[in-house]
């Protein structure tokens, strides 16, 4: 296994224990994105030179809002916050609310939560940096279901227009969204056609492959589209009795059980699930 994929591993069995404290939260579309955020931030997005208290020089805006659960325990991964501050996810006062919050929690670059809204905000941070010159990417993630908002379009056909290189969107393709699947909802097909019509740059991966979306990620910036990147990628991944399951989107209470079965399914040995107990 390599260092991200151990990363990875460690950041989803974070998610069902904050989720577990919780009490609510969404396991599926923060599993789905372990492995993207995870690269993102510890190999692909540049250092916080200019201050600490960031996750980086970038700037990263979680349109799909509600995987917080993810967002935070790559925070905790980059030593950004305590493993222990986990715990409080959700909670009335703590940092680490619900959806990303600017008010309660200094590094995060844009409330999100109201699906389609992060993408926009995304899109007008990029046309600003182009117009100063300033060379900072701007990446942001989306679901797929997100898609199906109207200004998500509206957003692409501007980046596509103004040649946004410095914008690198990336959707979580789990072809899942709240109760059902896109296709049976509003199907987003041809996904790749569509984005290439409004301009971009489009590449296909599969989201859990740490070498291959690493290659994505990285690859040029001299380019004149903006990119977006199609990671296709699986619903509660590496929780089985999660996986590809709309039950397990959100808003969920975990039974002990349950919360014992998925730290399980994700590698989790007694010795650990003892040791979640002191953190
Ligand atoms: C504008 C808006 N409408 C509805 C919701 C409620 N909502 C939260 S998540 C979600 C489903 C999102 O599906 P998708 O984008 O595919 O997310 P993922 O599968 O990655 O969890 C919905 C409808 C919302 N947050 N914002
Ligand atoms: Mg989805």
């Amino acid at each position: 296994m390599t260092t991200t994929e151990k990363i990875a591993r460690q950041v989803r069995k974070d998610i069902i224990w904050s989720i577990y404290h919780a009490k609510s939260g969404h396991p599926g579309g923060s599993l789905s994105c372990s492995d993207i955020l995870t690269l993102l931030f510890h190999r692909v997005m540049s250092p916080n030179k200019s201050n600490k208290n960031r996750l980086s020089d970038d700037y990263f805006i979680l349109s799909k809002g509600h995987a917080t659960p993810a967002l935070y325990a790559v925070a905790a991964s980059k030593g950004l916050i305590r493993r222990a501050d986990l715990k409080t996810l959700r909670s009335i006062n703590s940092p680490l609310q619900g959806h990303p919050d600017v008010q309660h929690t200094p590094w995060v670059d844009v409330s999100t939560g109201s699906l389609g809204q992060g993408f926009s905000v995304a899109v007008g941070i990029a046309k600003g940096l182009q117009l100063k010159n300033n060379l900072k990417r701007v990446f942001t993630l989306l679901g797929d279901g997100e898609l199906q908002e109207g200004q998500i379009w509206e957003g692409a056909m501007f980046a596509g227009h103004h040649k946004l290189s410095q914008l690198t969107a990336i959707v979580d393709y789990n072809k899942l969204q709240s109760d059902a699947t896109n296709k049976q909802i509003c199907n987003l097909e041809p996904l790749v056609d569509k984005w290439r019509t409004f301009g971009w740059n489009v590449v296909e991966v599969d989201g859990h492959a740490h070498q291959q979306l690493l290659t994505t990620l990285m690859a040029d910036t001299a380019s004149t589209q903006p990119k977006v990147v199609i990671a296709h990628t699986v619903k509660g991944k590496g929780v089985d009795y999660m996986e590809n399951m709309p039950l397990w989107h959100g808003s969920v209470t975990l039974s002990e059980q349950q919360y014992i079965d998925a730290m399980t399914s994700l590698g989790c040995s007694l010795a650990e699930l003892e040791e979640y107990q002191n953190v």
